[in-house]
């Protein structure tokens, strides 16, 4: 028997295999090996996750549980993290590449502390809100309910595994809906796991994980007469998709999808400052994040400086095996998307941007068979070229020359995408004036990637629409109705009654 591990379905409350029997290998990014075997679910397993996530939906237990009973709930999820980060980091580490520095320092800290600020959230988040009063004496009062939406399908994509299912998953649970989640092929075993470990805290089928494939699960889902709201992330072109099923049966839908994040750079702007940031702002996850700083806006007067400050640097970023503490960048999610983030450089340089330095794939020593782009740093790059418009979702950053603000702010907002934007400059004020105009879901001034966990998250234009994070997530996942009560008993002093009884005295 093979001491690989296998991840199966969770389907109220128990691991099960899926019907067709099928396991896919899950393969580590960082060498090439197969990590895990992973359950592949397809149209009668949605069917059975649904049937399990409606049913515990109608029990009317879970979607009636009191503010602070939640709140409770959401903080030991939260605590059932913290006490498993040890082998859920190993799982990220192995099925994503994501590197131990990020998912030790950013992901599991950023996971438990959403599901804390849930469980604040929860304690205090209008479910009902009285309307102001009429003057007295009033003849009928009306309220506002927040009620949950119902049966909730989660989709999420493979660079940020256990971030995307908490952004889902956590205000899901906290507004009262059940779950059906998919997490994606390419990087389950994280999302099976803590699905798992969470069984131990919520009712049977109130969380349910059907891993597998986009045109069997993903549709299945988005299709399914059963679920009431599908909340995505992945690419543009699966989003659109994604929508267009939803209107089949009118399902609420929220996309947060691709990015092309520009960074305006100010001819005041601190440029070493500049150039330890701005590369933060694309190397991160080896620049596999929508919200990417991915097109560096420069002024003319600075750019030449700036290029060399940007080469040095970018130089000492150490890639390599992500599970190595000293690495800041690792690998590419998988062989194609390797294939892929080579091909655009190579696009890049044929339409007339010069390498200023990377452009290479890297070599790791001890992960020959990984997938490793050498940081990468592309000038002379024009706001028409496919490596400025494309979102890339590698290593590589495309360096724009412009000449006036004007200019700037125009380039900046010539793109189908609208996630993330920033600004690098040491007049405050001009840059708030900027952050007006930037026409991007977050303005970041001086930084990149200052997301917290309560604060709105999700794009303008085709990057999607909704907002994660925070107790705007939790808007998400309710449906608003309107209660109202007449005091009145007598029926001829129902004052909008005469509009049909026009005979009443
Ligand atoms: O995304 P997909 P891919 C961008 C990034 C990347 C590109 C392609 O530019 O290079 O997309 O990545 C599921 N119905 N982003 O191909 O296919 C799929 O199984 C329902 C940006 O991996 O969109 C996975 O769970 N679901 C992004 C999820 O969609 C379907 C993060 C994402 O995969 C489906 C990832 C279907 N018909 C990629 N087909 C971000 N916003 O951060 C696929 N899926």
């Amino acid at each position: 028997m093979s001491d690989i591990p296998q991840y199966h379905l969770v389907i109220n409350g128990e691991s099960c295999a899926p019907a067709s029997g099928e396991y896919a290998d899950v393969i580590n990014p960082a060498t090439g090996e197969v990590v895990g075997s992973a359950a592949m679910g397809g149209a009668a397993d949605v069917d059975q996750a649904v049937a399990a996530a409606r049913a515990a939906f109608n029990q009317r237990e879970w979607r009636e549980m009191p503010p602070a009973e939640r709140s409770r709930l959401l903080y030991q999820c939260a605590q059932l993290v913290l006490a498993n980060a040890q082998e859920l980091i190993g799982l990220e580490i192995s099925c994503s590449g994501a590197t131990l520095n990020r998912a030790s320092n950013l992901d599991i800290p950023a996971v438990a502390d959403l599901w804390m600020n849930l469980a604040e959230a929860v304690k205090v988040y209008p479910f009902v809100e009285a309307q102001s009063p009429r003057p007295l004496p009033e003849q009928w009062h009306s309220q506002v309910w927040k009620e949950p939406v119902g049966v909730c399908g989660l989709i999420t994509a493979w660079n940020f595994p256990l971030l995307l299912y908490s952004w889902k998953v956590g205000p899901a649970l906290a507004a009262g809906n059940t779950i059906v989640i998919k997490p994606s092929e390419m990087t389950p075993t994280s999302s099976i796991r803590l699905t798992e470990i969470l069984q131990e805290v919520l009712p049977p089928g109130v969380l349910n994980i059907v891993n597998g494939d986009g045109p069997s699960v993903g549709d299945a889902m988005t299709l399914h007469p059963d679920i009431d709201k599908i909340s995505f992330t992945g690419s543009t072109r699966v989003g659109k998709i994604v929508q267009t099923n939803c209107a089949t049966t009118m399902k609420r839908c929220t996309l947060e999808l691709g990015g092309k994040g520009p960074g305006i750079v100010l001819p005041d702007a601190d440029l070493d400052m500049v150039a330890q940031g701005s590369l933060w702002a694309v190397y991160m996850n080896a620049g596999q994040a929508c919200e990417s700083g991915t097109r560096l806006l420069v002024h003319e007067d600075v750019y030449d400086e700036l290029l060399e400050k940007l080469a040095a640097r970018s130089a000492e970023v150490v890639v390599g095996n992500p599970a190595d503490p000293a690495t800041g960048v690792g690998p590419m999610s998988t062989e194609a998307h390797f294939h892929k983030v080579m091909g655009y450089i190579e696009t890049g340089v044929a339409e007339g941007a010069r390498i200023v330095c990377g452009g290479e794939p890297a070599e790791v020593p001890g992960c020959e068979g990984g997938f490793y782009v050498q940081p990468t740093v592309l000038a002379d790059v024009t706001n028409d070229m496919r490596v400025a418009r494309e979102e890339i979702f590698g290593p590589v950053l495309a360096v724009i020359r412009y000449r006036t603000e004007e200019e700037a702010l125009a380039l900046a907002n010539d793109s189908d995408y609208g996630l993330s934007a920033g600004i690098w400059t040491t007049d405050l004020i001009k840059a708030q004036r900027l952050a007006r105009d930037l026409r991007a879901g977050s303005v970041w001034i001086n930084d990149w990637h200052m997301m917290r966990t309560d604060a709105p998250f999700g794009g303008y234009k085709q990057s999607g629409y909704g907002r994660e994070l925070g107790r705007y997530s939790i808007d998400s996942y309710v449906e608003t109705k309107s209660v109202s009560m007449s005091f009145e008993r007598v029926p001829q002093k129902k004052a909008m009654q005469r509009i049909v009884h026009t005979k009443m005295a």
